[in-house]
């Protein structure tokens, strides 16, 4: 059998993964986004190509989509759209969040159901890839309505998901509430205590210390090594963040923690610059616990202020960290940033840097920092959540934070080193690509065509 060059042999990939998923734009650019650096690592490994691997990757294994019936506080039935693409289990069982968001689709899901198997292969911890959500929309619903809405959808997805199949966790508009309300039903249709089945618990009955603030602080974490290769710290440096919901939170709070000066913070609406450096309690209060706008913090706020619409990236630092959603950093928003004299571009979020945005900044020297690499830290700790429960141990914040330190190294340095391996040294794109392709790659060749 001759096969075809490596180049040849993705674009043949693509194309059939742009007419089988033809109109699913957000889903293609990850696919794209990932098989554009791959060319390298196929020619390196031609056994990849024989074996079929990129054919059967871009394919979920299985993908359920569900109705969800539930009815409001005035008595009235609404429906939503249930989704959960198990993507990819050649490295474990499917771990993945749930996004509850008016803007998911299938297209939405399956982008991020796509990107976690890379990110679930960079954290070393044997969980394969997979992502959910509904199209429901939690703003404005009193927590009763998210009860029902939430025990509707985990009766569906019940005969889904398992400690050993399928374990769900956080992602946007879903949070310790919504995680404790589908836990309970999963319990009460099950009537099995399977702590496991699920991430992102409350640390009383069976969650993770640090696991909240994971996200945030590992996208730190791995912004704090990539600077330090650069001979450069977070230390007295400005950062720009976007976003105010978890991970956002926890990103300011890192930043801080390690004297640099987060300045920004946003929501859907609009933004907030505090030039003293955003004061977290606060911010906690307004976002968190009163679950209000962020314009309520700058009336809250002497000296700092609110720009309704607009964007974060207007302002001026030395650090970004995008953390609200996809495709929020666009090719004008880097182009200002780079004037402004950004020097590091870490991604909390899944996808929120666009491809010409990407191309900016590594043009310019920007260093750039791709969510499925910078972002593993929550998932990481959601594995590390898993073990806790599989061996019925809870282990103590210092603890948790260091080996969630410890893995954001690991992650930094595999990719690192990839991105040098393939050619490219400090291409994290590639190297986070490339690291984890190569470990998922060869889990599905030696289990065979399946
Ligand atoms: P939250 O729901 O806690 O917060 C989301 C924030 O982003 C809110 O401030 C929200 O504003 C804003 N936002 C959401 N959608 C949009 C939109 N379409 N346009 C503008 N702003 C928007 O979610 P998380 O902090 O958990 O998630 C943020 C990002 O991080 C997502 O990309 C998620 O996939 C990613 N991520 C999350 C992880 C986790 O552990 N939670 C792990 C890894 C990645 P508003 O309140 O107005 O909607
Ligand atoms: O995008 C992500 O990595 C998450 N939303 C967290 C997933 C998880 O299982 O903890």
């Amino acid at each position: 059998m001759t096969l075809p060059t490596p180049e040849a042999h993705v674009r043949d990939v693509t194309e059939v993964v742009e007419r089988r998923s033809a109109g699913e734009s957000e889903f293609l650019q990850a696919v794209r986004e990932v098989l554009d650096t791959l060319a390298p690592v196929l020619a390196e490994h031609p056994e990849f190509i024989e074996g079929g691997i990129l054919e059967r990757l871009v394919e979920p294994e299985r993908q359920y989509i569900f109705r969800v019936p539930w009815t409001d506080d005035q008595n009235r039935v609404q429906v939503n759209r249930g989704i959960r693409v198990q993507f990819n289990s050649a490295l474990g069982p499917y771990k993945g969040g749930l996004r509850f968001h008016p803007s998911v689709n299938l297209s939405v899901i399956k982008f991020l159901g796509f990107e976690q198997i890379f990110k679930n292969a960079l954290t070393s911890q044997r969980i394969g890839g997979g992502k959910g959500g509904s199209d429901f929309d939690p703003t404005g619903k009193s927590d009763a309505e998210v009860m029902r809405f939430c025990q509707s959808f985990m009766t569906e997805l019940v005969h889904h998901i398992g400690e050993h199949t399928d374990i769900p966790a956080g992602d946007i508009g879903v949070g310790a509430r919504e995680i404790g309300f589908m836990f309970g039903q999963y319990r009460r249709i099950t009537q099995r205590y399977e702590a496991g089945v699920l991430t992102g618990k409350g640390v009383g009955w069976g969650g993770a210390e640090v696991r909240t603030e994971a996200t945030g602080y590992g996208a730190v974490f791995f912004a704090e090594e990539m600077l330090a290769r650069a001979s450069q710290g977070i230390e007295g440096y400005r950062a720009v963040v976007s976003g105010s919901g978890n991970v956002a939170t926890y990103a300011i709070e890192k930043v801080e923690q390690l004297g640099g000066k987060a300045i920004t913070a946003s929501d859907s609406s609009g933004y907030i610059v505090d030039e003293a450096g955003i004061d977290l309690d606060l911010l906690k209060q307004v976002k968190g616990v009163e679950r209000a706008r962020i314009s309520e913090y700058a009336e809250r706020r002497p000296g700092s202020h609110y720009v309704a619409g607009g964007s974060v990236w207007d302002v001026p630092a030395e650090l970004a960290f995008p953390c609200a959603t996809q495709n929020e950093l666009t090719g004008a928003h880097a182009r200002t940033l780079i004037s402004n004299g950004v020097r590091a571009v870490t991604e909390g979020a899944n996808m929120p840097t666009t491809p010409d945005a990407v191309e900016a900044f590594q043009g310019a020297g920007v260093l750039f920092a791709p969510g499925k690499a910078a972002n593993a830290g929550g998932v990481a700790t959601s594995a590390l959540e898993m073990s806790q429960n599989a061996a019925r141990s809870r282990w103590d914040r210092d603890k948790s934070e260091s080996r969630l330190h410890g893995i954001m190294r690991d992650v930094h340095e595999a990719t690192y080193d990839a991105s040098e391996r393939y050619g490219k040294p400090g291409d994290y794109v590639l190297g986070a690509n490339s690291a984890a392709f190569v470990r998922v790659a060869q889990a599905m060749l030696e289990q065979g065509v399946i």
